[in-house]
């Protein structure tokens, strides 16, 4: 379908105007949402992760489709509401306490949104008390945190401890990422999934939840 090429290569090329125009149109048209999302959105936001991966694109390339992607995706929120598709999950994000860099974060969510999943970002400076406040009151599978210091890489395993204090431990899979975080210190601290960017944040999510990447 033309118009969903158009929504597709407008993502890969940032082109925000032309994402959000030919999702209108797509509506418009009659076109499902769920294959709006799926066909357009995400298999955009698939090969712009690819072309990442591949040093074909920089996180400024991918911020901007990122943005597109993240626009187009508000359009079609509550029309996907309306026909009740599922996300692939929910996640609860943020950059833990004490640290206050959230580009990398920031990019994580969008990604992982692109990929299909609910996102409840917590923002910056997060406390642990606050990730079990989340897993709590909006009952999500996953958290997610992000640290770029490496003075608040050990607020992770505070956060993972305050988890298990809470007895919410089991009810989520932990996520974490940064600059200074490795697979190394994400197995030490007892987190499920480590990734070091964006795209395999979003693939490494999809598959533990059954889901082919
Ligand atoms: Co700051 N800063 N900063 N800073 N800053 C760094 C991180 C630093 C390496 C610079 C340096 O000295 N070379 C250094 C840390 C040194 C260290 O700990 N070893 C540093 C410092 C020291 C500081 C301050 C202490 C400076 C000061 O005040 N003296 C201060 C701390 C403030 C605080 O947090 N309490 C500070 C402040 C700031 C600004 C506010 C000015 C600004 C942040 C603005 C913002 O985020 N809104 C800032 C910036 C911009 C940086 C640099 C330049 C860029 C960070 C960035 O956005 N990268 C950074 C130096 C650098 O990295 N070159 C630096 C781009 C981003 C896309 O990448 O965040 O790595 P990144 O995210 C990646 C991956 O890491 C991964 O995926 C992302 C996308 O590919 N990822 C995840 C991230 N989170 C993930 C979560 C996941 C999975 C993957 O799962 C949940």
């Amino acid at each position: 379908m033309a118009i969903l090429d158009t929504i597709y290569q407008s993502v890969i090329d940032g082109n925000l105007n032309g994402a959000t125009t030919g999702v209108n149109a797509a509506l418009a048209e009659g076109i499902a949402p769920a294959e709006i999302l799926n066909k357009g959105l995400i298999a955009a936001m698939t090969e712009v992760g690819r072309l990442f991966e591949e040093g074909e694109y920089f996180v400024p390339e991918m911020l901007i489709s990122a943005r597109a992607m993240q626009a187009s995706v508000a359009i079609l929120k509550p029309k996907l509401k309306d026909a009740d598709v599922k996300p692939l999950g929910k996640i609860a994000i943020g950059t833990v306490k004490g640290d206050l860099h959230d580009i990398g974060k920031n990019l994580v969510a969008m990604m992982l949104e692109g990929t299909g999943f609910e996102i409840i970002d917590l923002g910056t400076d997060v406390p642990p008390e606050k990730f079990v406040d989340a897993v709590k009151t909006h009952d999500v599978g996953f958290i997610g945190m992000s640290a770029l210091l490496t003075t608040t890489m050990p607020a992770m395993r505070t956060t993972i401890e305050a988890l298990k204090a809470a007895g919410v431990r089991d009810r989520v899979k932990v996520m974490v990422g940064g600059a200074p975080i490795t697979q190394e210190f994400a197995k030490e601290i007892g987190a499920d999934l480590y990734a070091q960017d964006g795209p395999s944040a979003a693939r490494n999510a999809k598959i533990s939840t059954g889901a082919n990447a």
